[in-house]
């Protein structure tokens, strides 16, 4: 399937999503904002995992700001909770999505890949919030789901003096998990999520919706949220197959790294 600003390549058990509007820096318009949650709501069954990178010379640009029309503050209100709405379809929808990165993920773009269970960054990146100097402030989530990686005071550092971090700084902060040399980060995403694929579908389930509840909730609530959910995946016939298959010598040793 491919839409106007996005190509949707289904590759085994992955679905591969390219932002396609290489023109403007694969720029966030209402369309295509929409368009990646109509994506990510409607993905066959067959998908186990997703990954999703930009074409051209950089990932993302953020929102475009040619559609920065002036709004009252109900527009403004329901448009950000229309980018919460996408983006939720991504971070809680049916299977793990790993972010390829390259160049400019700034804004938006950076929101985005925050929604992301995965990032895996090449050397060319380079992460921005400039919504401080464009007079504005994150609406797709950034402001709860950064500060999570990186932590608030650096993010309020980036958006009031319009820090910039480099591939190797964004990796070492947080904001992303893998870096990679420049031009490889779809291949390793690729690769990260065919190996995502592989998990007990339960397993994944548990690490998307669960596990970031659990981290949000106290601890004994936590505790017991974690009980429960470990109870219903391990009850699960795969997860007892998967296990007498280590049993049996059937299944691989965790390797030293
Ligand atoms: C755009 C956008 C955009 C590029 N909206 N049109 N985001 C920003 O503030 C980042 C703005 N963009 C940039 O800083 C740069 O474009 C980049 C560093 C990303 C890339 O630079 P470069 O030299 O490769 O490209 P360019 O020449 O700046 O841009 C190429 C074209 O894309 C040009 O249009 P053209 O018609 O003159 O060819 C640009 O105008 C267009 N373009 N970025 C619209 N963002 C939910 S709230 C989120 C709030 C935010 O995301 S605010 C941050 C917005």
């Amino acid at each position: 399937m491919t839409t106007k600003d996005i190509q949707l390549d289904i590759r085994g058990a992955v679905a591969v999503v390219r932002l396609s509007r290489p023109a403007k820096r694969n720029a966030l318009s209402d369309s295509l904002v929409l368009a990646l949650r109509d994506v990510f709501q409607n993905l066959p069954d067959t998908v186990r995992a997703a990954v999703i990178d930009g074409e051209g010379e950089h990932f993302c640009a953020g929102l475009d700001l040619s559609e920065l029309k002036e709004r009252d503050a109900g527009q403004g209100l329901h448009h950000s909770r229309m980018w919460h709405a996408a983006l939720e379809s991504l971070q809680y929808g049916p299977v793990p999505v790993i972010a390829a990165l390259h160049g400019a993920v700034v804004g938006g773009g950076l929101e985005l890949a925050s929604a992301c269970h995965i990032r895996v960054a090449d050397e060319s990146t380079f992460y921005a919030l400039p919504e401080g100097s464009r007079g504005i402030f994150v609406g797709g989530g950034g402001a709860v789901r950064i500060p999570r990686l990186i932590g608030a005071a650096r993010m309020a550092d980036m958006m009031l003096t319009g820090r910039v971090y480099n591939a190797q700084d964004g990796e070492r902060i947080g904001l992303a998990q893998y870096l990679v040399p420049t031009g490889t980060a779809s291949e390793k995403a690729f690769e990260l999520a065919q190996r995502v694929a592989e998990n007990a579908p339960l397993t994944n389930y548990a690490l998307m919706h669960a596990l970031p509840r659990i981290a949000e909730q106290p601890a004994d609530q936590g505790f017991l949220t974690e009980a429960l959910m470990a109870a219903i995946a391990q009850s699960a016939p795969e997860a007892k197959e998967r296990v007498r298959a280590f049993l049996e010598g059937r299944a691989n040793k965790v390797k030293k790294a």
